[in-house]
């Protein structure tokens, strides 16, 4: 029996837990790795992902699904076990990266649009046949002089509104995320700046996503927080969380079951803190967790620094932070718990 939209998404946003974003792709990883002067190839970057897999504990508490890059959705641990077997033994949920990345948008300076949607429909057949049960696709929004124009929110709007239609239609959940980046040139924009251009691509993106057809009941929210750009000045977590509730409130419908939030380049613990408080402080329509790359990978990776040796190390500072962010998740989080471990 095909399980229902409605039930997968439920399950990606449950109580306490949330999202690995393990979906670089191989030029991201490249960089990531470089930062700990490792080569990125086949093996290594399997070895790294079956690194957090196997982190038992965290899978099974605090992760609800994982999002793969293609390579990793066909790739096997070293004993011949699939990747995606060890997601599922863990009880959670296998998810795909379907977009072909943020490419120059024409005759729009300075901004890009979201590739990916040629052969899609085929794609997302083969991946579900991969165990995938959902998707994600992310459009990437800048902050500059005259930037972002309208032209360019409407087309990458378009574009997410017609992947989510073709990913419900293959049974899949897509994670919607249009991501207003807090770096980028010169990323010194003000919150104020960040709340009215976040508010105004969510509201394009459910306009769109309204005329695709798109069941919301059957999606997840990905969206950035509502922050300082990352070379201005930095609110307090609290305005950083009162701030993104209001905005989220005033364009999400409640008929989303989650969101869960990039981190986009906070540090680990500003990741933690503002899903905490915004968690802890305010009475919310939908479920909000994490879906984090950097912030639950960046320790781990400098903990494992690519050598088998240190494997439990760096499967200890995942579930560290893999802990820290499932409490945020619930509001219960706080900097006591940091410092104790
Ligand atoms: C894991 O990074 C994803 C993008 O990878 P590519 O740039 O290589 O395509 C990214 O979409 C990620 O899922 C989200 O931005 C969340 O990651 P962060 O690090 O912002 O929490």
């Amino acid at each position: 029996m095909t399980e229902r939209l409605e039930d997968i998404a439920v399950a990606m946003v449950a109580s306490g837990k949330g999202i690995l974003a393990a979906d670089e792709s191989s030029g991201t990883i490249k960089k990531r790795f470089d930062t700990i002067n490792l080569t990125s190839t086949e093996e290594t970057r399997r070895d790294y992902r079956e690194m957090l897999f196997r982190s038992e504990e965290a899978m099974k508490n605090y992760i609800s699904g994982v999002i793969l890059y293609d390579e990793t959705i066909r790739q096997k641990a070293k004993d011949g076990t699939p990747l995606t077997d060890l997601i599922r033994n863990a009880g959670a949920i296998a998810g795909i990266k379907v977009d072909a990345g943020a490419k120059p948008l024409a005759g729009f300076p300075g901004e890009t649009i979201t590739e990916g949607l040629d052969g899609l429909r085929e794609r997302l057949n083969e991946y579900y046949g991969l165990g995938a049960r959902f998707a994600k696709w992310r459009a990437v929004i800048a902050i500059a002089n005259g930037v972002p124009t309208w032209g360019a929110i409407k087309q990458n709007a378009q574009a997410l509104a017609r992947y989510a239609a073709l990913c419900q239609e293959a049974n899949i959940v897509p994670i919607v995320e249009p991501e207003v980046l807090m770096d980028g040139n010169p990323g010194d924009h003000s919150i104020d700046t960040c709340y009215q251009v976040t508010e105004w691509v969510l509201k394009t993106v459910f306009a769109e996503l309204y005329d695709a057809r798109v069941k919301l009941e059957g999606m997840v929210l990905k969206p950035n927080m509502v922050i300082d750009g990352k070379n201005a000045r930095k609110a307090s977590v609290e305005e950083v969380a009162e701030k993104t509730v209001r905005c989220l409130k005033s364009t999400v419908p409640a008929a989303v079951p989650g969101i869960a939030f990039l981190s986009g380049g906070q540090s680990d613990e500003e990741a933690t803190a503002h899903l905490s408080a915004m968690n802890a402080g305010y009475d919310l329509p939908w479920n909000l967790t994490f879906s984090y790359g950097r912030a639950l990978q960046a320790a781990a990776l400098k903990a494992w620094g690519g050598k088998p040796e240190n494997v439990a190390a760096g499967q200890r500072a995942f579930t560290h932070r893999a802990r820290m962010n499932s409490l945020a998740a619930t509001g219960t989080w706080n900097k006591e718990l940091e410092k104790a471990a």
